[in-house]
């Protein structure tokens, strides 16, 4: 196949990188992410062939925390393709997020050609005992006719059940086309004469028969239905009962109860129609809009205390919910979750509802009496959040030497149109723009979930920008946690990708430094320097800002919107002022 080949053609050449190629195809794929490697040119040349994007990144990491945002905005795996050994060691961060964020993804990895594995090959490692314990199964081919049949079942896998990454282990040797690979292995075999010369020459001949046995016939890589788990009617009973007995229920929904992601305008309708109460988490965030009146946001540990019937939601009692300390031990506790186990974490609830939790919250609002019964107990959660907002307000009018990080959110919060995304990636910063920025609507809201990796900005942003391209990503970076994605501008510029990152520039890991030096007195590895990171992003030909004065801020929020219009990527680098607003939080 030439290198030029139109887009959308099939390849001249069909061998096993096309097979791959075809059932993601098949699979409705539009795009892979990836870093290259001669152990996978075959299938990202093929799919670029079949008209699939190939969207190339600067770290392995980044290509599967953007496969992962790409599958929680579509509700359908994303893909990413890295080549074997340091190319797959280097996405374990990023696999691991992704399960534990319940995020179906699927990965294909290079790997050593099947006859020389574990026989000194380059990069050849054995794979499985680093990639199995982070992902749903880890599918080793020897085979070629099983190429397209993988994807099939990966892609199933990945969605079904409790979602999260497959991985698909493609030797080189399967990715060539036929006639090749037998050539190779002949010339490999050599000619000689001896027993053992014609031993080998008898062995590796049976070794590609093996390979490519039944390669000739039809290996359909059909999509597979996955059927959303249904949780039990018992359950969904004992829910409304629990439901027409409570005088102050309460709902926390978090990201699992987006999993059907096309059904976030169902889910909202839903939720407004039960008419309880609501803190949103995780991909929920936005769930409802900006504004809305059952959506809290501030006091939630007091709320949770209050409350005498709660519903998680697709949320575990971890330790966001204090390990399920967060709720009275009297109140009636309901878990609608797809895992067993995260419904019964820490604690045991009285109703678990094994299943999807959107869709046990749309089968509850079918059948829970309609009109709103708690508004006095609504009316008092919204005046505790009235309340500690003016006070987030009062706060945010504090003027410093630099920028003071509520004010920046708030105007942030204005300034960043209604069609935003926003991708948090930091300590401090990221707590203090989650208890200001509203997020737009469902799905505008991607954090890294429990797994809490610092990282995640550029390839979230690069999977957001793929699967909502008529949206505005913004990352919201610390100056810490910028630092692994700066590289990945250069991916930015050079295909076009117009993200927006802010950096929220406090020349420190502060959300460590906060609690180390206060308990340890010692500061020892968290302070960093002020650094131009607006300037490093302008030599890889991005656009960069800065902003060291309040009133320069919303110019500066202003004119990266223009120049991501134009297409451009931008950071814009924030002197932050010190804050006593996240005193007193620390996750453990
Ligand atoms: C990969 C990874 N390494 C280290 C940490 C520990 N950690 C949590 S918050 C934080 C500080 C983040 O600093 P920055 O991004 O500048 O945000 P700030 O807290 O200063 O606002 C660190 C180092 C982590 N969560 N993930
Ligand atoms: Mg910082």
């Amino acid at each position: 196949m030439s290198a030029g080949s139109a887009p959308g053609a099939a390849p001249a050449i069909r061998h096993g990188g096309d097979r791959i190629a075809e059932a993601l195809q098949a699979h409705g794929v539009p795009c892979i992410f990836t870093l290259c490697g001669g152990h996978i040119s075959p299938i990202l040349s093929a799919a670029k062939a079949r008209g699939l994007r190939i969207v190339d990144v600067r770290d392995e990491a980044t290509a599967v925390f953007a496969a992962d945002a790409m599958a929680r905005l579509s509700g359908r795996p994303g893909v990413a393709a890295v080549t074997a050994g340091p190319g797959i060691s280097n996405t374990i961060t990023a696999l691991k997020n992704a399960q534990l964020a319940q995020s179906p993804l699927v990965l294909i990895g290079g790997a050593a050609p099947t006859a020389l594995q574990g026989r000194g090959a380059l990069q050849d490692i054995d794979q499985r005992p680093l990639v199995q314990p982070h992902v749903k199964r880890f599918i080793k081919l020897k085979r070629v006719r099983d190429l397209g049949p993988a994807v099939a079942e990966a892609f199933a896998l990945a969605a079904s059940g409790v979602p999260g990454p497959v991985f698909i282990e493609c030797p080189v040797d399967l990715l060539y086309d036929e006639a090749s690979i037998r050539q190779w292995y002949a010339e490999a075999a050599g000619k000689g004469t001896s027993l053992a010369d014609r031993a080998l020459r008898w062995y590796l001949g049976r070794h590609a028969n093996r390979m490519f046995a039944g390669s000739a016939e039809a290996t359909p890589a059909t999509p597979r239905r996955v059927d959303t788990p249904r949780a039990s009617s018992g359950a969904l009973r004992a829910a409304l009962a629990a439901l027409r007995r409570a005088e102050r229920p309460l709902a926390v929904i978090g990201s699992q109860a987006l999993v059907q992601s096309g059904e976030a305008d169902k889910l909202a309708d839903a939720v407004a129609r039960l008419g309880i109460p609501v803190y949103l988490s995780g991909m929920a965030r936005g769930l409802l809009g900006p504004y809305h009146q059952l959506q809290l946001r501030h006091q939630r540990r007091v709320a949770l205390r209050e409350s005498d019937c709660v519903l998680l939601a697709g949320v575990p009692c971890d330790f966001r919910l204090d390990y399920g300390k967060h709720v009275r031990r009297s109140a009636t506790l309901i878990a609608a979750n797809r895992s067993p186990r995260d419904a019964r974490l820490n604690r045991r609830p009285d109703v678990a509802a094994i299943g999807d939790a959107g869709q046990f919250i749309q089968a509850l609002a079918e059948q829970a009496p309609a009109g709103q019964r708690w508004s006095g107990w609504i009316e008092t959660l919204r005046g505790r959040d009235q309340q500690r907002e003016a006070e987030i307000d009062l706060q945010a009018g504090h003027v410093g030497e630099h920028i003071n990080p509520l004010a920046l959110f708030r105007t942030l919060d204005a300034e960043a149109g209604e069609q935003a995304t926003f991708v948090a990636d930091g300590g401090d910063v990221v707590a203090t723009a989650s208890y200001v920025l509203r997020p737009r609507g469902p799905l505008g809201w991607l954090d890294p979930g429990a797994f809490g990796t610092l990282g995640v900005g550029a390839g979230f942003a690069l999977g957001a920008a793929m699967a909502r391209p008529d949206r505005q990503v913004w990352i919201i970076f610390g100056d810490g946690a910028c630092g692994w994605s700066l590289s990945e501008f250069e991916a930015f510029v050079r295909q076009r990708i117009p993200v927006i990152a802010v950096v929220g520039n406090d020349a420190g890991w502060t959300q460590i430094a906060r609690e180390q030096v206060k308990m340890l007195h010692d500061d020892v590895a968290t302070v960093l320097t002020r650094s131009d990171y607006h300037r490093v992003v302008q030599g890889f030909g991005a656009e960069g800002l800065l902003v060291k004065q309040a009133d320069e801020l919303r110019p500066a929020l202003a004119r990266a919107r223009e120049l991501a219009a134009q297409g451009k990527a931008v950071l814009i680098n924030v002197w932050l002022d010190k804050t006593e607003f996240r005193e007193g939080s620390l996750s453990m």
